[in-house]
């Protein structure tokens, strides 16, 4: 096998042999590989455009969905996505399969092309497609509520079509630029699906005790299927807790009414299978990231959507949740309340500083900055992981002085969210803007300040350190890109798939580098701006 999508590959260069650090096996590897080749296939197949239906975008998007991190380890349910692609495809170009004489147009690419292509070819295709993987997810997400964008549907054509196709660099790169554009419309799109769905996210308060009695561990990206979990134990004796990357549907209106919504258990990720271990309480995944689950707390693992796992049970698109409450009330969860801490010892976390919770304050903070009370905002934000230099994260965070604000999204936060960094101005200094897709709402308030002070983003006293794990992190980092967002710190390593020339091109146009420490970035940011 050979992947080396994610940070955690082995020796920053690739992962081989019989399975991944991740844990995913070679076969799973090959047909993730396959299924690749094989949306190349769909794509090339898509001339005419008449055919083109819902359906085909659709499968594009949950076909690269099922190759992010973390997500799919079954290979029954590749093989099944792969035949979906393969049978759309046969409806789009029915004469393809018994042409007497076959120009290959149409035909699947063998990813190994591209895994021994030139390093700076593959580099660039690398990005796109990792790319559009992470920003399929995002796509896939605001389709379950019913939201599309058909400028983002048909740009996952183009991209699929690009990588199958011998392009230069010149060619590729601003391919490259162009699924950061692409993305930022896809976060928006999603940002309005959920927003318009379950109502703008308010500034919450999250216990991290767990009641006794019943509950389910809730965990991933997927609001709607939170809202019918809520739904389905609504009055059941059920209470509902939320994990990793779902902490931020705390502070949506619509999900805050459910009473039984409780609070918030674990942390990131990587950290769940010390967490789940004898879990009296099954956990539902509803996208990445999941792990290998350990034999103690298997029989309490279900999935749904694209994340499968063998063995595991999986809740199909009928959303009849029957099989994780039956599991909850025979496990019956603790018998006393546990009052459970975060990293750094906190019992609370707090969520929903969406983009607009913060600029209902954008006077305040405007009249902040102008009198010095804020020096300087730091983004800190991305994924975590299991790497032991993540800590630089919570070092950095502990550190910036008192007169800046943090503001934090996705799982990486969970290093340092239940931190108290007291406040400036009645503001926190320490604002949880949500998932990784509200990137978005970071992007808005950068740009609103930035108009406030009739400056460039780069002007401002902001200052991006970002961690990366997986593939939506790379298309979040493409889209800083594409706003020409400069002097981004990067960590806790480069990704294994930038060629040295195309680092070299990342260093010299946006000044992007790899963390430091702690004390020698602030010291350099705080300069910088
Ligand atoms: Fe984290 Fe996993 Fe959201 Fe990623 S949960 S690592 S960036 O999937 O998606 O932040
Ligand atoms: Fe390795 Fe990451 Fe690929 Fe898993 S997803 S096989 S850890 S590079």
């Amino acid at each position: 096998m050979f992947c080396y999508q994610c940070e955690q590959t082995v020796s920053c260069a690739g992962c081989t042999g019989n399975a991944g650090v991740c844990g995913k096996k070679a076969d799973t590897a090959k047909l993730q590989d396959e299924l690749t080749g094989a949306l190349i296939g769909l794509a090339r197949s898509m001339d005419d455009t008449t055919m083109i239906s819902q359906n085909t975008w659709r499968i594009i998007i949950e076909g690269l969905f099922t190759t992010v991190t973390n997500v799919s380890f079954d290979n029954t349910a590749i093989e099944n996505m792969i035949q979906k692609v393969r049978a759309e495809k046969e409806r789009l170009v029915p004469n393809c399969s018994n042409c007497q004489a076959p120009c290959g147009r149409t035909e699947e690419y063998d990813m190994q092309k591209l895994w021994n292509d030139d390093e700076d070819i593959r580099s660039l295709k690398s990005l796109i497609l990792f790319g559009i993987r992470g920003m399929a997810a995002y796509a896939y997400h605001a389709n379950v509520l019913n939201y599309e964008d058909t400028e983002v549907n048909q740009f996952f054509r183009e991209a699929l079509f690009k990588i199958g196709y011998e392009e230069s660099v010149e060619r590729l790169l601003p391919t490259v630029l162009k699924v950061g554009e692409i993305n930022l419309k896809c976060m928006a799109l999603l940002d309005k699906a959920n927003t318009e769905t379950y109502g703008t996210p308010e500034p919450t308060d999250v216990t991290l005790t767990v009641e006794k009695g019943p509950f389910i561990v809730v965990t991933g990206h997927d609001l709607k299927d939170l809202q019918l979990l809520l739904e389905q134990t609504e009055g059941k004796g059920i209470n509902i807790y939320t994990h990793g990357e779902m902490l931020p549907a705390h502070a949506y209106p619509f999900l805050k009414k459910f009473s039984h919504l409780k609070g918030n258990f674990g942390t990131a990720w990587q950290n769940q299978q010390k967490e789940f271990d004898h879990l009296p309480a099954p956990i539902l995944y509803t996208t990445n990231c999941l792990m290998p689950p350990k034999s103690s707390y298997a029989d309490r693992v279900f999935t749904t959507e694209v994340v499968a796992f063998p063995g595991a049970v999986h809740i199909d698109e009928k959303k009849d949740f029957t099989p994780v409450i039956e599991k909850a009330l025979e496990l019956g969860g603790y018998k006393e309340n546990q009052i459970f801490s975060g990293i750094n010892g906190g019992t609370k976390v707090t969520t929903g500083f969406g983009h607009a919770a913060i600029l209902s304050h954008a006077n305040t903070v405007v009249d902040a900055v102008k009198s010095g009370a804020i020096r300087h905002f730091f983004l800190v934000a991305g994924c975590d992981g299991a790497k032991p230099g993540r800590n630089y994260y919570t070092e950095f965070v502990k550190q910036t002085p008192s007169d800046s604000i943090v503001l934090t999204l996705a799982c990486g936060k969970f290093r340092f969210n239940d931190l108290n960094l007291g406040e400036i101005g009645g503001l926190p200094r320490l604002m949880d803007m949500g998932q990784c897709n509200d990137a978005y709402g970071a992007i808005q308030v950068a740009v609103a300040l930035a108009d406030a002070f009739g400056c460039s983003v780069n002007e401002l006293p902001l200052s991006f350190v970002l961690s990366w794990y997986e593939q939506k992190a790379v298309c979040i980092l493409l889209t800083l890109l594409h706003l020409g967002i400069k002097n981004i710190r990067l960590g806790p390593s480069l990704p294994a798939f930038l060629s040295p020339n195309i680092l070299n091109f990342l260093v010299e146009n946006y000044g992007i580098s790899p963390i430091t420490t702690p004390e020698e970035d602030i010291k350099t940011l705080l300069n910088h701006n």
